[in-house]
């Protein structure tokens, strides 16, 4: 279910522009707007859940998707040291309430000596 109030269900549909990694059947990868790190990517469930404990309950398959595909990029675009971290309510400090993980490393592969 796509949610038009949500800037997430607006990217994973496609009406707001991001920088786009790669997607899967149930899930989409996009830069962050406001990088924390130099590898920082963000992948979401492409339907609305409002966090990773809501798709975990609702819909595993599409859990297990996401976190292929976030794992994936994380393997791609770092040296292979990276976190795959979700803030989970206000006071862990998530502010888009439609469920993401975020890909962090401070060690991207192209810049590995
Ligand atoms: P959190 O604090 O865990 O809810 O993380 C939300 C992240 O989403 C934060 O790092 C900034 C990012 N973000 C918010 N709005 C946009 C947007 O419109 N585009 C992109 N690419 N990232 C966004």
């Amino acid at each position: 279910m796509i949610n038009s109030d949500c800037i997430f269900c607006r990217i994973a549909n496609k009406e707001l522009q991001a920088n786009l990694v790669a997607e899967s059947e149930h899930a989409i990868a996009f830069w962050d707007i406001s990088p924390r790190q130099p590898i920082h990517i963000l992948v979401i469930p492409k339907a609305h859940h409002k966090n990773i404990a809501e798709l975990t309950q609702n819909s595993p398959d599409q859990l297990l998707d996401l976190m292929k595909l976030g794992t994936d990029i994380a393997q791609d675009k770092s040296s292979g040291s990276f976190r795959l971290s979700f803030n989970t309510g206000e006071e862990a400090g998530q502010t888009v309430f439609h469920a993401h993980g975020h890909i962090t490393s401070r060690t991207p592969k192209d810049q590995v000596a």
